[in-house]
């Protein structure tokens, strides 16, 4: 039997509520029904169903994005959602390797992606004007079709394809909004990019779930969300941990009469979240001591969505990241093999559960190999003291955590390696307060090559993410080898 998807009919109920507001004005739960059936019919032509045909899009405006991908669920289709500070080799890089039948932008977005899509010979379709196609019967597809890959960085030199179905997207939503109390009366800001987890699920398909409404900046706009914070215009609010140091800098660089607002703004919400990437307890405890909310942690992974989560009840305890949450089995392997079965030893995270993605797309070796015994292999470290989850990092040094983002090292070394004037590189993530992890370059240059910092940005802007770009640069005369030959990243550390 199918029906419709769960998300779409809950929203059936909500009507005219305010489903997601933004500097153009407030869109009802009936508008996002409305004009993403118009853009599944357009989407559709004249077949009944896009089959899990792979549909990329782009867009900056929160309604725009949500109508955009319910529209292409609701046409049967797999959302691959672009990153909007990629650049060109890796926009063609997720283009091609999902197989994307078609792609959908905002008008004006139109110019990033125009060109590439006439070279790929790819339809690009104006979500503008989507509206008019003629009304169709919509598919109705069952949640164990596939409906999302997402690009993730990893041990790989290219980001690997993570396939979900509705049905694990359905127990990501299910288990934080029943552990966080999600309400129809929440309110949110969302900021964070929507190619990644944490603004899809966490925040935008949970608040939709809800019936709750949101509020879309098309990033994180510091200015405009705190006077929005003054003005009491929300009781949720998720954010990754360098957003927390960024937003305690201008907070101290506020007179007390300014702050005053908006400090009592966030200590009037009622749930405060932190993830992504370790929050240090020195930014746990300034936030207490400036707002008096106690951020929850926790964990979580494109993979499996979130794993581990600090109570919404309960101690919040600075560097933990709390216990599983509900509908999600997580368990700690030691390096020897042995299911850890005490406190204070440490493992790596392995978790099972209906949120646990499909499979890496179109790699089948490396999907078995991530598995255990049916537990998926996080790579992160942790281990559990007085009856909390506390991550200690990861297995591989060559995956970096800058700004909330997961980057490969390869990945990056890959592109640096493509500059006429580097011989050889290592890249790896230095410990930044602002960033968690600033990416670090070091470099053996051609002879008589002077390249400095600044132009090796400014090389990488067409070529990578602006995260992914090297905040620091180190020229060496020849890279630390093992007697292997093998470069060791680690003792590049002391040489920064
Ligand atoms: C930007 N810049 C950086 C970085 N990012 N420098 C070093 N490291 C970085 N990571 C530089 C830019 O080059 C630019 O410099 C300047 O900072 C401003 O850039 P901009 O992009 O405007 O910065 P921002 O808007 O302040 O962005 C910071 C941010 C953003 C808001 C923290 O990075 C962000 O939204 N991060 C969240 C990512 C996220 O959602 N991750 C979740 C993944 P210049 O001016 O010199 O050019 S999902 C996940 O991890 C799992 C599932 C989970 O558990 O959630
Ligand atoms: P991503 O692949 O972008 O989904 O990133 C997932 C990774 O982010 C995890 O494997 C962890 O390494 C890291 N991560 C997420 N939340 C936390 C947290 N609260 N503390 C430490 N690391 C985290």
């Amino acid at each position: 039997m199918t029906k419709e998807l769960e998300l779409i009919g809950r929203a059936r109920a909500k009507g005219d509520s305010i489903a997601i507001s933004s500097t153009t004005g407030g869109r009802t739960y009936s508008d996002l029904l409305d004009r993403s059936a118009r853009i599944a019919s357009s989407l559709l032509q004249s077949h009944d169903d896009l089959k899990e045909a792979r549909i990329a899009f782009l867009a900056t405006d929160g309604y725009d994005y949500a109508s955009i991908q319910w529209g292409i669920w609701r046409a049967g289709g797999v959302v691959v959602p672009l990153c909007l500070s990629a650049a060109d080799p890796e926009l063609e890089y997720t283009l091609t390797n999902s197989s994307a039948s078609q792609v959908v932008v905002t008008q004006e977005l139109r110019s990033k992606l125009a060109t590439l899509c006439e070279r790929l010979d790819l339809t690009l379709s104006i979500a503008e004007e989507m509206g008019d196609a003629p009304a169709r019967a919509l598919p109705k597809a069952g949640i164990d079709r596939r409906a999302m890959i997402l690009y993730t960085s990893g041990t790989t030199s290219k980001p690997k394809g993570v396939v979900s179905t509705h049905a694990n997207i359905q127990a990501q939503i299910e288990t934080l909004v029943d552990a966080w109390e999600w309400q129809a009366s929440d309110r949110i800001p969302l900021f964070l990019p929507l190619h990644h987890i944490h603004g899809i699920i966490n925040v935008l398909s949970c608040a939709l779930w809800s019936g709750a409404t949101i509020e879309a900046f098309p990033s994180f706009k510091i200015d405009e969300i705190l006077s929005r914070i003054a003005a009491g215009a929300y009781t949720v609010f998720m954010a990754v941990p360098t957003i927390y140091v960024k937003l305690i800098q201008a907070l101290n660089a506020l007179s007390d009469a300014e702050r005053e607002p908006i400090i009592r703004g966030f200590a009037d919400l009622r749930l405060m979240i932190s993830g992504s990437a370790a929050l240090p307890a020195s930014v746990h405890e300034q936030w207490t001591a400036l707002t008096g909310q106690k951020l929850l942690e926790r964990y979580g992974m494109t993979e499996i969505g979130m794993a581990l989560s600090n109570p919404f009840h309960g101690e919040r305890r600075p560097r933990a990241v709390g216990q599983p949450l509900p509908h999600v089995d997580v368990r700690l392997k030691s390096e020897s093999g042995e299911i850890i079965a005490n406190e204070n030893e440490p493992g790596e995270i392995q978790v099972r559960g209906p949120g646990v993605f499909n499979k890496y797309w179109n790699l089948p070796d490396i999907t078995a190999e991530s598995f255990d015994e049916g537990w998926f292999r996080t790579d992160d470290m942790a281990v559990i003291e007085t009856g909390y989850y506390r991550i200690m990092g990861r297995l591989s040094v060559d995956i970096i955590k800058s700004g909330g983002y997961k980057l490969s090292a390869l990945e990056i070394e890959a592109t640096l390696l493509k500059h006429p004037e580097i011989r050889e590189c290592a890249v790896i993530g230095m410990p930044d307060d602002t960033w968690g992890e600033a990416v670090s370059a070091a470099v053996v240059l051609e002879d008589a090559s002077d390249l400095g910092l600044e132009e090796l940005r400014e090389w990488c802007r067409d070529r990578l993410s602006t995260y992914k770009i090297p905040k620091k640069l180190l020229i060496l005369e020849s890279l630390p080898r093992n007697a292997m030959g093998k470069v060791t990243k680690p003792p590049l550390r002391d040489l920064f």
